[in-house]
């Protein structure tokens, strides 16, 4: 009697390892995520020299300020607003604009670096230190390192653009 118990605890113990064929599906997943914008290179290099990458840009500094009364230019952005995850799955940023970003973990969304650009978020919230700031900057072209956030909901937004923002919820696997 106690070897039968013995033996069934043995076969459950070992039947995740006998799993992997069939797991197949739930792989982990390489997510990446596009941080936006829509720089003018013209009109950046003005007051910012150097700073916008991109010459085919459609929006102006002189726009760019304006719209930060309405909470910060639409066209700055990180395209998936939320995604989920399972428990494994990695996640990036890419850096598909024109001017640099950082993909930054956050507790509560709140305020960036860039204090004129702050003026387009009501938040109290001061998120910006600067140590985070450049471990987590993003160069146009370039992505951010994979990695593998815990089970719950992250919060990551841009600490220079901070309406940038999107939550990751991940869920066990
Ligand atoms: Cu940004």
């Amino acid at each position: 009697m106690i070897k039968k118990a013995v033996l069934a605890a043995f076969a459950l113990a070992t039947l995740p390892l006998l799993a992997p064929a069939t797991a197949q599906a739930d792989a982990p997943h390489d997510r990446v995520l596009e941080l936006r914008d829509a720089c003018d290179k013209a009109s950046w290099d003005v007051e910012f020299p150097g700073l916008c990458t991109r010459s085919a840009g459609s929006v102006s500094l002189p726009e760019f300020r304006e719209e930060l009364a309405d909470g910060g230019s639409g066209a700055w952005w990180i395209r998936q607003r939320s995604i989920g995850l399972d428990q494994g799955d990695s996640v990036a940023a890419t850096n598909v604009g024109g001017i640099v970003h950082t993909f930054t973990e956050v507790d509560q969304f709140g305020k960036g670096c860039v204090p004129e650009w702050n003026q387009a978020v009501q938040d109290t919230v001061d998120n910006c230190d600067f140590g985070r700031f450049l471990q987590t900057l993003v160069a146009p072209g370039t992505s951010s390192a994979a990695q593998q956030p815990t089970v719950g909901v992250h919060r990551f937004q841009c600490l220079i653009h901070p309406w940038m923002r999107t939550t990751v919820t991940v869920k066990p696997s």
